[in-house]
């Protein structure tokens, strides 16, 4: 019998008080909720929903607090499945209030007539699945107990209202009202002496309003938030015109966009912008009075990088210092403990101008934290402020909350979710919990969620639920479940996503720090709305990956594996290298393909300043040869770096790999000299080989010259760059000198055999290509010379060389002969540290500020190269402390007697 038809039969049941049968059991009637509910509907799907609250609205229905808006554009935050409901309602103002967004959701919800399936005042208490019936069975605190094949939570990612964790509520005699409980009737403030606890969205929106009212406000400050003016009004002409223009592409761009509104990726990166154009982009953000466009739009670092970000947040500063009056609150409201954005920023209307209202008070708690609550107020640790009124706005359990706080949830073998999540959340694509089958989470811990507008994410996610739903139907399946292969690929995959940004740099909700005891992490998706979508869509194209689907007439389906192994940022760059569908690269001929490459080059970001760069040549062995000098801003003599570029022997030059070079100068705080060596197929083997060891002993005999550091050099190279500071190294040591203090080679190349299983595992699809490395070796080098060490180092005298960091990327066909040339040089007794970088392409570490997820290899390298110059470990670039990646610290290979 199908679903539907025990539904059908069952319905009679329920209306005798037993339980009722669905298909689908949703809970929460919110935005998400009455979505599923319509699709759920249409497509066939017999369906009830649980919602506690007496009407739908879910969020909307339960913030009533003074000032509740919408911080995200109304025109944006809106349901788009539905043209002629997108032409039946007109949004009166830019931010819709909350009045009219409940009214909004009442007039979806009758326009669809879902409120007859909706079963109000109705708590589920408890959630178990069933294996034996293969169903979830719901005790509810209202009614029927529910049976339903699928369960979903359309619970919110911010309904748990927070404890407010401090002693002594109970005592108090006046008045309590929470934010996220506000009463439904009116509540009369005037005239009373008001406490606003929390100085998060809710205190903010409110805060103002309440000071008008109030005889005397006085606001408990925790953590001091930054808060842009809304500027609220009618929607702006420009945007509106944009979306009515071309409706169908508007809401496409906002779709892929990373944030659920369509705003262009900005290029410009701070350091690229005059302190004039930085601030003109600032103002123009604070007369917008939008978000998403102070969060995106300002310059391409701003949230990526702690330097980038500075800047910005220290104009913010400006603005609250201009508008405070008293210098003291000014300073106690500004923000210093978070990057901007971080933590959630806020939209406000008149919030910092209240504090200049003489009925308004700002106690600062990370000075004079509140001891308790007692009868006739609060106290601080060194104050006593009486109320008649305490205003939480304290906030959620945030994500979890909204699904674990709920009720208990038992899946498969008894599993409880909350044992599952006790150390944080584990979700695949934050859809599906491992172990929980056929559950469902809308916006759930490890999607885009709250990062994000939610309106495009809910509809993203119902959709894709509600179509696995019908596929499963129509394939005769009846279970689905995540894999923990699946899901442990997804947690890596966040981990590693949110190495992109920095929320993890603040305690807030975002990381579960605003509840104590709560276990800590990211849990919202940092990837991006536009990526995220292009995953779930893979999963499906890829025959439902990581997902293992049963039915009692099919035979068992598990396509198990990871959907996203690629680091996150290394997955765009790939995607967007698809996109032009580039003919093979050695098609391109060696001059074609130099030609391609200085144009590529061209439109990348141009490397952060350094001191100095300077142009010179250098006698090579068979004339001069040009070099590029970049010198730190930090008073030398320094040491020497001699660099060689990548490019397979055929391209590039000295300028080819300067954001690399001018990121390891800032970060060694050394000179990198980059040498332009002579390239094949017009100067063959061994051209760039003897250019590299002439290139170093000339730079090494004229360090003093150069600026630097007399005494040993170090060498550096990247690809086939990297091979000839192998072979500048063996040769150094063949012919008497110069003195090497170290070697840094990243992805080099190392030998000529290519059956080891790098090269027939990542032999396409990551850029550098087995083929296009067959060319390069073909245009460089004769069969009979490719054993000689000078361009095969591995088959060379490795004992007695320098100490090397080797670095090889995971997805590169050149990993496994870059790991061989580490071991064998620890098996020579040189001390060598590998960095094996998970997730990473060949490319990874010279794309500077475009493969983000690169940084901490950097860090890492410029440590090694300071090690080997003897130098203190550390030079604070800023982003060093802040990047930890444990996935990818280096490994000591053990020293094997030579
Ligand atoms: P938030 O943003 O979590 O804000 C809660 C505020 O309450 C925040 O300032 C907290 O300080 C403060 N707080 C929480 N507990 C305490 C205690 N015990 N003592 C003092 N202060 C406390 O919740 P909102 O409701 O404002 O906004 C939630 C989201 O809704 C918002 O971001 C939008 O997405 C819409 P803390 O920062 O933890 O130091």
């Amino acid at each position: 019998m199908s679903d539907a038809m025990v539904a059908a039969s069952a319905s009679e049941a329920t209306s005798g008080g037993t339980t009722q049968q669905v298909d689908v059991a949703v809970v929460g009637a919110g935005f998400a909720g009455l979505y599923l509910l319509h699709r759920l509907r249409r497509a066939g799907f017999t369906t009830v929903t649980l919602e506690e609250a007496d009407d739908v609205g879910g969020t909307w229905y339960w913030n009533r607090y003074p000032g509740a808006r919408c911080d995200i554009q109304t025109i944006d935050y809106t349901y788009t499945f539905d043209p002629e409901l997108e032409s039946g309602w007109k949004w009166s103002e830019k931010y819709a209030t909350q009045p009219e967004i409940l009214r909004y959701l009442g007039f979806v919800a009758d326009r669809y007539d879902l409120r007859r399936d909706i079963r109000f005042r109705t708590k589920v208490t408890a959630a178990t699945w069933s294996q034996a019936v293969e169903r979830w069975m719901l005790k509810t605190d209202n009614g029927p107990a529910v049976s339903c094949r699928y369960y979903i939570m359309a619970t919110g990612c911010l309904s748990a209202p927070k404890p407010p964790e401090i002693d002594g509520v109970k005592d108090f005699k006046g008045e309590i009202y929470f934010t996220g409980r506000w009463p439904h009737e009116e509540v009369k403030l005037a005239g009373k002496r008001i406490a606003v606890i929390g100085t998060g969205s809710s205190g903010i929106q409110s805060i103002p309003l309440i000071a008008e009212q109030a005889a005397h406000l006085t606001v408990f400050q925790r953590t001091p938030n930054f808060a842009l003016p809304a500027h609220n009004g009618p929607a702006p002409v420009d945007r509106v015109t944009l979306l009515e223009n071309d409706r169908v592409s508007y809401r496409e761009q906002a779709r892929m966009s990373l944030a659920g509104v369509p705003w262009p990726q900005q290029m410009a990166v701070s350091w690229q912008l005059s302190d004039a154009e930085r601030r003109e982009r600032f103002e123009k953000a604070w007369a917008a009075g939008d978000l998403v466009y102070i969060l995106t739009q300002l310059w391409a670092d701003q949230a990526v990088d702690v330097d980038g970000n500075a800047l910005l947040a220290e104009l913010f500063r400006e603005k609250i210092r201009a508008t405070v009056k008293d210098p003291e609150t000014a300073e106690a409201l500004i923000p210093y403990d978070h990057p901007f954005g971080a933590k959630r920023p806020c939209l406000d209307t008149n919030y910092y101008a209240t504090y200049n209202r003489p009925n308004v008070t700002l106690v600062n708690l990370r000075q004079e934290p509140i001891k308790s609550i007692t009868a006739s107020g609060i106290n601080t640790e060194t104050r006593a402020f009486d109320a008649d009124v305490i205003v939480f706005a304290t906030g959620f359990d945030a994500m979890t909350g909204a699904i674990m706080a709920v009720h208990p949830i038992t899946g498969r073998g008894g599993k409880s979710l909350s044992d599952v999540w006790a150390n944080g959340p584990q979700t695949y694509l934050g859809l599906t919990v491992a172990g929980f089958p056929n559950l469902f989470m809308i916006t759930g811990p490890g999607s885009p969620s709250v990062l994000s507008n939610m309106a495009v994410s809910i509809e993203q996610h119902v959709d894709w639920v509600v179509d696995r739903l019908i596929a499963m139907r129509e394939a005769g399946f009846t279970t689905i479940e995540a894999t923990e292969m699946a899901q442990a690929g997804w947690a890596r995959h966040m981990a590693d996503c949110s190495m992109l940004t920095l929320h993890r740099l603040a305690n807030t909700w975002y990381t579960g720090a605003n509840v104590p005891g709560k276990a800590q992490g990211v849990m919202p998706y940092t990837g991006g709305v536009g990526p995220y979508r292009s995953i779930c869509n893979e999963v499906v194209g890829r025959g439902m990956l990581g997902f293992k689907l049963t039915g009692p007439n099919v035979a068992e389906q598990c396509n198990d594996g990871e959907i996203v192994r690629l680091q996150p940022d290394v997955r765009l760059v790939l995607n967007m290298l698809a996109d032009l569908k580039l003919p093979p690269l050695e098609s391109f001929g060696s001059q074609g393909l130099r030609d391609f490459v200085a144009q590529f080059n061209a439109s990348r970001p141009a490397g952060r300043p350094v001191g100095e760069v300077l142009d010179g040549t250098l006698p090579g062995p068979d004339g001069p040869l040009p070099y590029r000098l970049y010198r730190p801003a930090t008073p030398g003599p320094h040491p020497i770096v001699v660099y060689f570029h990548g490019g397979g022997w055929v391209l590039g030059d000295e300028q080819a790999d300067e954001p690399f070079c001018r990121d390891m100068s800032r970060r060694t705080g050394m000179i990198f000299v980059s040498v332009g060596y002579r390239h094949a197929p017009e100067h063959r083997f061994p051209a760039a080989a003897e250019d590299a060891y002439a290139a170093t002993r000339w730079i090494a005999d004229h360090a003093g010259e150069l600026g630097g550091q007399p005494g040993p050099v170090l060498v550096a190279g990247w690809s086939a760059g990297g091979n000839v500071a192998a072979v500048a190294c063996q040769l150094a040591q063949d012919r008497g000198g110069p003195q090497i203090a170290g070697q840094l080679l990243v992805c080099p190349v190392t030998d000529c055999r290519f059956d080891r299983s790098s090269y027939n595992d990542n032999a396409a699809g990551y850029f550098l290509t087995r083929s296009l490395m067959y060319w390069f070796w073909d245009l460089y080098c004769s069969p009979a010379d490719r054993t000689d060490p000078r361009v095969s180092p591995l088959r060379g005298k490795l004992t007695g060389l320098p100490p090397a960091f080797v670095v090889t990327c995971e997805f590169d066909p050149l990993r496994d002969e870059g790991i061989a040339y580490a071991e064998a040089l620890a098996a020579a007794g040189v001390p060598v540290e590998q960095l094996q970088a998970r997730g990473h392409f060949h490319s990874s570490f010279t794309m500077v500020d475009v493969v983000i997820t690169g940084v901490s290899g950097r860090v890492q390298m410029a440590q090694a190269l300071r090690r080997f110059a003897g130098l203190p470990p550390e030079r604070k670039q800023g982003d060093e402390g802040v990047r930890p990646d444990r996935t990818a610290a280096p490994r000591e290979i053990s020293v094997a007697a030579g």
